[in-house]
């Protein structure tokens, strides 16, 4: 009999921070040459290659998947070996031509790294170690070179060749074939590499850059998505002038194409000159795209232009300084929208997204710093803490710095790092010799993992007129990092009036030590702490305030953040209190809500925030051990009782914001965001009819937002509607990928009891693929994402999310290992379900031929 007991596969080795050293060979210059062809792809590269490191040590270049046809050193057939994946070639000099041929099959490319085709469409991804999948190459982004390229295609199949730079060449060839040729003048990482052949059109403009160079602006769609591209376009060039203005960046080609494809592992990527979308970040019409979808097609058309010089200009070391290009850019981007409308709204927006990934992430066993020490598979670490915990910490130095002196410190970090491959280290320095300031110990921001919890406790001498703010941090212990030092704090604080509801004190406070003593003088009354106003730090706050003190805030704090903060911490202890008591009075919290409803001053997109009740996964962080079921209970409860108490201003609201025509301005987003949470709450509080509204409105909706949300309540209940709308949705979009993703996810995200099982037959949809990311995130994303769904007692909602974790791997790691993290979360439920979820997470790793992507997160998960 054989022994099955097959060994098992050595565990990959990770890449370690401490191990970097520069690189032995340079490449100034690399021409590329593409024969394209979707089933088979020839690539000649010619490689002008520099020695930077010890004498006689070989060029050893990168490779994976490729099919090795030819190498030649200056024209001659060369000594060279492949060790594993690497090409090693010998008695190479300084200045000597290093040319490979390679053949490689885009359509089997599953992985969607490389070289790959999207629904005709070839195109590429190469960040972060996707080069090596299109031709051998020191595969790192500190090897900087100036690329030409070639491409020649079938012309009916592939009309439109486009890669970075200008375009400088192009012609028709025999055979129906035709050619184009690319030159980009700036030496680029490898990372930035793209190219395009496909059947597009191009929504065109111009832009004129401050000094008066106009710019070819082009975003690149299948003909019939064309009409959709307005808004990014109208964004693309926002951006552009919101750089030139608040950062001093103008672009520097002449050239400046988006290309959307359908199959894409991330939201989008900022290949210089080129850059190329995820279509659900670049198509949006009101009938097909929620105001939200808007909010996130600018966003990100302004991340990826704003890369052009947080990225691409500079760009990074290694992989591990991924945060100096990601932190500074999500920081960017997030000021850009800010600018664009509701300050307030948007900050809001993104706390509640940090809250909702990264502080998770940064309790569990995946938590790492923003500039890591080590990992297995880079593409693990694009994640919550990199990008939006990164952004924060940039956010942070513009607080302590001001806004000039915050310029003054990307200026001369611009300055000095032009064109080079910079590390965090840089991008610190440059902050402190523009100002004049030692942040030395602020870097521990980038060192240490955890999110720290600051306890604030308020104390008033009457006698004395005086308030004694104390504050003590503490950053608890993550994976590989015991103990922690204190780091600065900048805590934004104003004190007010219990009586007299005067403003005391509004400073900003930089809590240095694990405790800090605050004295404020001249306060005659009992002050009420707001703290951490617009969350001017990434931090747990545990301040000891009264309902009644929450309740104050949340009416009268002059910082809108702060308000909307006092409601939601008013909610949570009110649901925490139910979960732990069984029951709680929702009076203060029904009270409070009633008078932010009926504020006539406030902007109805805040109200619609500020009246949000907190999610179940974010009530179940705020537990020891999450009980899905408890809190569920607890939040259905407290929505019906304030639907019910406040069914009166619920129908006022609604009435009052009902539009019969779509316009996209702030005013009219506001407008739609109250009008469906307000349905939600008349649906919540049992109102007779609002089944028969939320059908009236799904019917009667111009716009996408309106219909999803009736949707989306809809989904929620028993109502006969629920059928009818799901049925009327399918319908009508039947055929649109990205709203077909939309019904997907909508019923994924449900909060009936039944949502496991519609979620396993709707796997088994004609429409549902596994090859496709948006289609997975939005029906396995989506049920991950739902508390009560994925934890049901019986196991069955972990068995299947491993299941199609095991599935997604054997085609697109990158995308599988993105599944694995709520089964992580093990330890903060009981016994059962803890066992439960380590099973499935352990049947995984027993798993033949899993990948090194899925290998790390669930060998990191099971701790
Ligand atoms: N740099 C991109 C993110 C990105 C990373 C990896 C990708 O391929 C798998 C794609 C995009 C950004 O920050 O937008
Ligand atoms: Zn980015």
């Amino acid at each position: 009999m054989l022994d099955v007991q097959t060994t098992q596969a050595a565990a990959p080795a990770p890449t370690r921070r401490e191990d970097y050293r520069p690189p032995e060979w340079l490449v100034p210059s690399i021409d590329l040459d593409f024969d394209l062809g979707a089933e088979r792809t020839l690539v000649r590269s010619r490689l002008t290659v520099e020695r930077n490191g010890a004498e006689g040590a070989p060029l050893r270049l990168d490779g994976e998947n490729l099919t090795l046809l030819d190498v030649r050193v200056n024209g001659a057939p060369a000594d060279y070996a492949l060790d594993g994946d690497m090409l090693i070639v010998e008695g190479v000099n300084s200045g000597d031509s290093v040319e490979t041929t390679v053949a490689i099959q885009p359509a089997a490319n599953t992985q969607l790294m490389g070289l790959y085709a999207s629904g005709g469409i070839l195109c590429t991804q190469c960040e972060a170690e996707g080069f090596r999948r299109i031709t051998f190459f020191p595969d790192r982004p500190d090897v900087l070179s100036r690329y030409t390229v070639r491409m020649s295609a079938d012309k009916a199949l592939y009309p439109v060749l486009l890669a970075n730079g200008d375009p400088v060449g192009s012609g028709d060839l025999e055979g129906g074939r035709h050619y184009a040729e690319w030159n980009d003048p700036y030496p680029k990482p490898c990372y930035l590499f793209a190219l395009v052949a496909g059947d597009l059109q191009a929504n065109r403009d111009r832009f004129v850059t401050q000094s008066g160079r106009t710019v070819d602006l082009g975003i690149w769609v299948r003909p019939e998505d064309l009409p959709k591209t307005h808004h990014a376009m109208a964004a693309l060039k926002a951006s552009m002038a919101w750089d030139e203005k608040v950062y001093g960046r103008e672009y520097d080609l002449d050239v400046f194409n988006i290309v959307a494809v359908s199959d894409f592992n991330f939201g989008a990527m900022e290949n210089k000159g080129l850059n190329i979308f995820n279509s659900r970040y670049i198509l949006a019409d009101p009938d097909t795209a929620t105001d939200a979808d808007y909010d996130a097609v600018a966003g990100v058309v302004a991340h990826e232009y704003f890369h052009n010089w947080s990225g691409n200009r500079v760009t990074c070391r290694d992989w591990f300084q991924l945060s100096l290009k990601e932190g500074f850019t999500v920081f960017r981007d997030q000021q850009f929208s800010a600018d664009q409308g509701s300050a307030a709204v948007k900050r809001i927006e993104d706390v509640r997204a940090l809250r909702a990934i990264q502080f998770p992430e940064d309790a569990g066993p995946l938590a790492h710093p923003i500039r890591p020490e080590s990992y297995i598979e880079i593409s693990n670490f694009y994640t919550a803490t990199i990008y939006d915990k990164g952004a924060e910490i940039i956010r942070m130095m513009h607080t302590m710095l001001g806004g000039e002196g915050f310029r003054r410190g990307t200026d001369l970090y611009f300055e000095r790092h032009d064109g080079e491959a910079a590390t965090c280290e840089d991008f610190v320095k440059a902050m402190e010799d523009a100002n004049g300031v030692d942040l030395s110990r602020f870097r521990l921001w980038y060192a240490q993992a955890g999110t720290p919890r600051i306890t604030a406790s308020l104390r008033h001498d009457d006698a004395a007129g005086r308030a004694h703010l104390t504050l003590e941090q503490a950053v608890p212990p993550t994976p590989g990092q015991d103990s922690k030092q204190p780091m600065p704090v900048p805590l934004k604080v104003a004190l007010f009036g219990d009586l007299t509801g005067e403003k005391y004190a509004d400073r900003l406070i930089v809590l240095e030590g694990v405790a800090q003593e605050v004295i404020f003088d001249g306060i005659g009354e009992r002050p009420i702490l707001s703290i951490n106003r617009d969350f001017s730090a990434p931090v747990i706050v545990e301040a000891d305030r009264s309902a009644g003190d929450l309740a104050f805030l949340s009416a009268n704090d002059d910082n809108p953040f702060a308000r909307y903060e006092a409601m939601q911490q008013l909610m949570l202890d009110t649901l925490l209190g139910a979960i732990r008591n069984g029951a709680a009075d929702s009076g203060p919290v029904t009270e409070a809500v009633r008078r932010t409803l009926s504020d006539p001053n406030l902007d109805p997109a805040f109200i619609a925030e500020a009246v949000l009740m907190p999610s179940e996964a974010f009530i179940g962080d705020q537990m020891e051990m999450v009980d899905p079921n408890a809190i569920h209970i607890a939040r259905e409860a407290l929505r019906a009782d304030l639907g019910a108490d406040l069914e009166r201003l619920w129908r006022d609201l609604y009435a009052a914001t009902t539009a019969n025509r779509f316009e996209y301005s702030p005013a009219a987003k506001g407008a739609r965001r109250l009008r469906t949470v307000a349905l939600s709450y008349l649906m919540a509080g049992g109102a007779e009819d609002a089944a028969a509204l939320a059908r009236q409105q799904f019917d009667a909706a111009d716009n996408m937002t309106d219909r999803q949300g009736a949707l989306g309540v809809l989904v929620n209940s028993d109502a006969p509607e629920r059928e009818a709308a799901l049925a009327a949705f399918y319908d009508r979009y039947r055929g649109n990928a990205l709203v077909i993703d939309k019904w997907f996810s909508v019923q994924a995200l449900s909060t009936r009891p039944d949502t496991g099982a519609v979620v396993k037959a709707l796997a088994d949809h004609p429409d549902f693929t596994l090859s496709n990311p948006n289609r997975l995130r939005a029906l396995i994303g989506g049920f991950a994402a739902n508390q009560c769904a994925l934890h049901v007692a019986d196991g069955s909602g972990y068995r299947f999310l491993a299941d199609m974790i095991l599935a997604v791997d054997k085609l697109n790691p990158q995308t599988a290992a993105r599944l694995v993290p709520p089964l992580g979360r093990w330890r903060r439920f009981d016994a059962d379900r803890a066992d439960k979820m380590k099973a499935e997470l352990s049947r995984i790793l027993a798993a033949d031929d899993l990948s090194k992507d899925v290998f790390e997160q669930v060998s990191k998960s099971l701790g």
